[in-house]
C-alpha cells in the first residue's frame, strides 16, 4: 500500500526526533508508532551506542495490546542483528506491528536485512519514504561506514604569496577578524580538531570553537598527533573535552581509530607539516585556504612536501566556492582525481 499523508507526517516527526540523539558511533534514528487508524501512540529516538534503538525505545512506552496491528514509521531500516542491542525487526514482529514505513536502508553487512525478515513474517514494508532527508541527516555517519574513516577538512591561512608565517615563525594574525570568526564557526561543526605537537609547542592553541570570547555549545575533541612531549600547562589541557594524543605518524591508523570512536568529521589545523601529510596521503576531502592580502616572503610555506615532484603530479582541486571575508578570501575546494 502507498504511503499515506499521515505516515508522511509521522516520518517528518521521526526525522526531527532523530536529531535529539547524539552524533557518534551509531546513526541518529527516530521512530513513531501509529495506531491502525493513524493516531500517534508513541515516539522514540536513539540516544547513542549501547542504548535502545529508536523503534524499541518507542515500543517500550506501549503495552503489547497497543502495538498489535500498529504502524511503525522509522528513519532507518530496522536492524536485523544482535549488536550492543537488537534486533529491532524481530522486536517489531514480536510486538505484532502490521506495517513498517522506513526511509533509508541500513548499510551494515550484519545489521541489514531487517526488511526481509519483516516481510517474511508477513509485515507490510515500505522503503524509501523521505530517504533524501534521512540521508542528509546521517550522511557523515554513512561516510564513516563506507570508508572506515571520518571526513577530513584541511585548513590553513596563508599570505598572498603562499606563506604561513614570517621568517621568525610569527603568524598571528595573517588573516582578519572575519576570517577568524569563520574558522570558529567551522570548528564547531567538526567532531574533532587535529593539530601536530609542533603547533602545540609553537602556538599553545586552545583548540576551542568560540563566538567572540564565548565558548560555542558544540566543542570538537582536541586531537594532538606527534611524538614530542607537551607541557603540562598547555592550553589544550584546559579544553572542555580531554584531548586525544597519538604518538604515531601513521595517519591512516589515527583516522581509523577516530572513526571507531564515533568521530565523523575532523578539522585539521595543525600547521604546514601536518596539513601536507594529510594531503600527501590523499586524506584531504575538503581544503579551506584562507588567503590574506599580505606578502611575507621567506621560506615558511603554507605547505611543505605533498609528494609533488613534477608538474604532472600536481594535486588538482576544484573550488566549490570563493568566499570574500573582509579583506581576505576563502577558497573551499576538494581534490579532483587526475
Ligand atoms: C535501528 N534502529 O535506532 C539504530 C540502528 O550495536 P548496536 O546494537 O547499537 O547496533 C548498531 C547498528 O544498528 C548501527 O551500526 C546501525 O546499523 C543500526 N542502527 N538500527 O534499527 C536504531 N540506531
Ligand atoms: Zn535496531
Amino acid at each position: 500500500m502507498a504511503v499515506t499523508e499521515i505516515e508522511r507526517d509521522a516520518m517528518r516527526r521521526a526525522l526531527s526526533l532523530a536529531t535529539r540523539g547524539p552524533r557518534g558511533l551509531n546513526p541518529q534514528v527516530g521512530a513513531v508508532i501509529l495506531s491502525p487508524a493513524g493516531e500517534i501512540l508513541a515516539e522514540g529516538w536513539h540516544r547513542g551506542a549501547g542504548t535502545p534503538h529508536a523503534e524499541v525505545d518507542a515500543l517500550s512506552k506501549l503495552t503489547p495490546d497497543a502495538t498489535r496491528g500498529a504502524i511503525a514509521v522509522v528513519t532507518l531500516e530496522p536492524c536485523n542483528h544482535t549488536g550492543r542491542t537488537g534486533p529491532c525487526a524481530q522486536a517489531l514482529i514480536d510486538a505484532g506491528v502490521a506495517r513498517v514505513v522506513y526511509a533509508l536502508d541500513d548499510p551494515g553487512d550484519q545489521s541489514s536485512g531487517g526488511s526481509d525478515r519483516l516481510r517474511a513474517a508477513g509485515v507490510d514494508v515500505v522503503a524509501g519514504e523521505q530517504s533524501e532527508q534521512a540521508h542528509e541527516l546521517i550522511a557523515d555517519w554513512l561516510t564513516v561506514q563506507q570508508r572506515g574513516r571520518p571526513h577530513v577538512t584541511v585548513k590553513w591561512a596563508q599570505s598572498l604569496d603562499g606563506r604561513a608565517a614570517a621568517s621568525d615563525g610569527t603568524s598571528q594574525w595573517i588573516t582578519g577578524p572575519d576570517a577568524r570568526a569563520d574558522v570558529h564557526r567551522r570548528r564547531a561543526e567538526a567532531d574533532a580538531i587535529v593539530v601536530g605537537t609542533g603547533t602545540v609547542l609553537a602556538d599553545d592553541p586552545a583548540l576551542t570553537a568560540r563566538d567572540g570570547e564565548a565558548l560555542r555549545p558544540q566543542q570538537p575533541v582536541p586531537v594532538v598527533i606527534g611524538a614530542r612531549p607537551i607541557p603540562a600547562d598547555a592550553a589544550v589541557h584546559r579544553h572542555p573535552h580531554s584531548p586525544l594524543f597519538y604518538d604515531t605518524h601513521d595517519l591512516a591508523e589515527v583516522l581509523t581509530d577516530l572513526g571507531e570512536r564515533g568521530v565523523q568529521r575532523i578539522f585539521v589545523e595543525g600547521g604546514p607539516t601536518l596539513a601536507s601529510a594529510f594531503i600527501a596521503a590523499g586524506f584531504a576531502d575538503t581544503v579551506l585556504a584562507y588567503i590574506a592580502p599580505v606578502l611575507l616572503g621567506g621560506d615558511r610555506l603554507a605547505l611543505t612536501d605533498i609528494g609533488v615532484a613534477t608538474i604532472g603530479d600536481a594535486r588538482r582541486l576544484q573550488v566549490d566556492e570563493w568566499v570574500p571575508l573582509g579583506a581576505d578570501l576563502l577558497a573551499i575546494a576538494h581534490p579532483v582525481s587526475p
